[in-house]
């Protein structure tokens, strides 16, 4: 990477860019963390030159909230690929036999070499808040990395032995500086809220999903409209107009929750 495009990124992205084309020598394999719903958006540019041609395990993660038939979409046009939820030791179990299959022939060139024994190391990587660290935990069986609901909790790398044989390198996340789908990484948790206009953002999703899914919004707020939803909802300001903050936190809530159903925003 030249010095010109890293100088574009504030600095503790930087700090992470750096880290991880370091740590990327160091490691047999990559896990690209994606968000099942926002496959296009949450897949950082930037990290794809940093993987080059090291093998590729794609994980579509957050599978729980995302529409299955998209997902089935997607499995096929991202392979090597496997579908995941990354807060349940079931729901990681498609992962460990992929990257067996994808090192399989990296193995037995080492045990040519006489090294049958080494360890095959695996870096975990994506955007922030995609649960690289939950995977992780689930892959290890036990609360090795630190999780929360928010961008930037893993800050240094991590590594945590998978099974035997199999290690796996926890990554802070890697945003970009002007993410095409910014749009949908905020409405995914991926961006910080307080960069946003929360009204603004809660309207252009209830826009999109009016295109994709207009009987979920019907049935939930009996409008596709951020306005109408606060007056349906009684939620209003001192004047007696509509308090569409208030409702576009509730939206947001509602998305990010899935109590709007397993939606899928980026179809292949
Ligand atoms: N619904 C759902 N939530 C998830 C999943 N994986 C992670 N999370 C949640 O997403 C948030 C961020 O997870 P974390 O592992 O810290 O993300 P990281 O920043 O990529 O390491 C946490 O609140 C997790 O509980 C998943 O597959 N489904
Ligand atoms: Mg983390």
């Amino acid at each position: 990477m030249d010095s010109a495009r890293v100088s574009w990124y504030p600095g503790h992205m930087r700090k992470t860019l750096r880290a991880l084309q370091d740590d990327i020598k160091r490691v047999d394999a990559v896990c690209e963390v994606l968000d099942a719903r926002i496959p296009f958006s949450s897949q950082n540019p930037e990290l794809g030159h940093i993987i080059g041609s090291k093998p590729r395990l794609i994980i579509l993660n957050r599978a729980d909230l995302a529409d299955p038939s998209a997902t089935a979409l997607w499995l096929r046009r991202l392979a090597p690929c496997v579908a995941a939820v990354g807060t349940s030791p079931s729901g990681v179990r498609d992962i460990e036999p992929a990257l067996r299959r994808l090192l399989a022939a990296l193995r037995e060139k080492y045990e040519k070499k006489g090294q049958g024994g080494r360890s095959m190391k695996v870096m975990v990587a994506g955007i922030p808040n995609v649960g690289k660290s939950s995977l992780i935990n689930s892959l290890c069986g036990r609360r090795a990395q630190k999780t929360e609901n928010r961008p930037a909790v893993t800050r240094k790398p991590q590594w945590c032995g998978v099974s035997r044989g199999l290690d796996m390198l926890d990554t802070p996340g890697l945003l970009w500086p002007k993410p095409e789908g910014g749009f949908h990484l905020a409405v995914t948790g991926a961006v910080k809220d307080t960069l946003l206009d929360t009204s603004d953002l809660a309207r252009s999703l209830l826009a999109e999903l009016g295109g994709i899914y207009p009987e979920r919004l019907r049935d939930r707020y009996g409008t596709a409209e951020l306005r109408g939803a606060a007056l349906g909802r009684g939620y209003l300001l001192r004047g007696g107009e509509a308090d569409e903050e208030r409702m576009a936190l509730a939206v947001l809530d509602d998305f990010r929750s899935g109590k709007l159903g397993r939606v899928t925003l980026e179809t292949p």
